[in-house]
């Protein structure tokens, strides 16, 4: 069989974790789009891709691309993924899936209208103890749910002289901390606990009022000194929710932080157990029980789910982390393209549903007042 020819569109931090998943799926990078045609022709150079886009238009009409990987800031999310699924390319787009709920409505119909496999890198799914948290719940080991909770902290932007496109409204929505990790704890919290959200009461903050006026790459900051300018977008959020069935679940982001690089962590609550997962620690899932006892699940491919064990790659106490996760989820796509149907892949209409509860989560921070999602 043939070789899957993919081009990667945005070259950032991100763009650089689609192209070393992409290799290890075993598909073949045909050439890359970036800001400018001369970056592009830089980033073709040193991956050593043969061609380089000038813009959206070449890439779809690109013949040996079958997958576009849409890795742009977020402003550009809806026209490069509608532009490749109107020319018939199966889509891997990063999140949020658009800016709007309007423009992720469109994507997820266009999507499903052309029956192209259309992804969204909601990646932590993929740690193999969230799949086995999953699994527990999914067979009733908790009994029913009594509470959610939990946090993603970072701290890249921290520093007054660090920026970046996502601060910028325009170019990263109306949201910055809540769509961009926020987003991430309310797909995998739904998807694990296997409860949807109904209702929100959400409260953001902008505790740095100016930033360096210079937009640095993710996670790296600039020396201080230079201009300024004011910083409208969130850099902290907390928010309650309600699911379908009542359980209380709350939530706490901040991407100032001190100490905190990517502190994702949940913690579901039954009846009969718990279960707490921590993404920078990995390889553990904590179980709590009643009668003074607690367990540790560790990650490996000789116990536990069925899920839990295909994506432990490694033997049990050889680290995996973040980058497997991704390189799961990008052979997970490819897999489906292949006409297979890969557990928990998530897709547009997940990327939807996250947009539906960004939208509403913007829409309770306005107003003040718990708001109904859906
Ligand atoms: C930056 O906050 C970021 O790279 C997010 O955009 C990713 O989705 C998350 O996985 C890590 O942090």
């Amino acid at each position: 069989m043939s070789k899957l020819g993919i081009a990667i569109v945005g070259t950032g931090m991100i763009g650089a974790v689609h192209r070393r998943a992409a290799l290890l799926a075993g598909a073949v990078i045909r050439g890359v789009g970036a800001s400018s045609p001369e970056r592009a022709k830089e980033v073709a150079q040193s991956w050593d891709v043969p061609r380089a886009y000038r813009d959206i238009e070449e890439v779809v009409a690109d013949p040996q691309v079958q997958v576009v990987h849409v890795c742009t800031p977020n402003h550009l999310h809806r026209p490069m993924a509608q532009a490749a699924l109107q020319a018939g390319k199966h889509v891997v787009c990063e999140k949020p899936l658009a800016t709007t709920l309007e423009d992720a409505t469109a994507l997820a119909s266009l999507a499903a209208s052309t029956g192209l496999v259309a992804t969204v890198p909601f990646v932590y799914r993929y740690h193999p103890v969230v799949r086995e948290a999953r699994a527990r719940i999914a067979q009733g080991e908790l009994g029913p749910l009594r509470l959610i909770h939990g946090s993603y902290l970072q701290d890249w932007l921290l520093d007054p002289a660090s920026n970046n496109w996502r601060v910028d409204p325009a170019l990263g929505g109306a949201s910055r901390v809540f769509a961009d990790i926020g987003s991430h704890w309310c797909d995998l919290v739904e998807w694990v606990g296997g409860e949807r959200f109904v209702d929100v009461s959400a409260v953001f903050e902008t505790v740095i009022a100016e930033r360096g006026a210079t937009a640095g790459q993710s996670f790296t900051t600039p020396a201080a000194g230079g201009a300024m300018q004011a910083v409208s977008s969130e850099d902290v959020a907390a928010a309650m929710f309600k699911t379908a069935s009542g359980t209380l679940a709350s939530l706490t982001v901040s991407q100032v932080s001190a100490g905190r690089k990517n502190r994702l962590w949940f913690e579901i609550d039954g009846a009969r157990a718990s279960v707490a997962f921590d993404q920078e620690d990995c390889e553990r899932l904590w179980i709590g029980l009643p009668d003074q006892r607690e367990e540790v699940f560790v990650r490996g491919p000789g116990a536990g789910s069925a899920e839990q064990r295909r994506l432990s790659v490694f033997p049990a106490g050889h680290a995996q982390g973040y980058g497997n996760c991704f390189e799961a989820f990008v052979a997970d796509t490819y897999r489906a393209i292949a006409a297979e149907r890969p557990e928990g892949l998530p897709t547009f209409d997940d990327g939807l549903r996250s947009a539906l509860i960004v939208d509403r989560v913007i829409a309770s921070a306005k107003s003040r007042a718990w708001t109904p999602i859906g």
